[in-house]
């Protein structure tokens, strides 16, 4: 089970540093990488796709993404919950 955690926290890391490398600050995504991101890595999240229209001009560093991704994971893990309880 920790080495599924693991691999999760891992891909986390590699996929933040992907795409943050692209343009400018490489430790940091600017609005363009994180919209590509959100557009190619969670396609099925409907709040992400409500995130999107609301993305500011600025750039988010990697303790900033893992806070939107923790905050994603809560949504994500409530609204299954509730399908589970009907
Ligand atoms: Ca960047």
């Amino acid at each position: 089970m920790s080495r599924q955690l693991e691999k999760s926290i891992e891909g986390l890391i590699t996929i933040f540093h992907s795409y943050s490398s692209k343009e400018g600050d490489k430790h940091k995504l600017s609005k363009a990488e994180l919209k590509t991101l959100l557009q190619e890595e969670l396609t099925d999240f409907m709040a992400v796709r409500q995130f999107r229209g609301r993305l500011s001009d600025q750039q988010l560093d990697f303790q900033e993404f893992v806070v939107l991704v923790a905050a994603l994971t809560v949504a994500c893990n409530e609204f299954f919950e509730g399908s589970c309880q009907r």
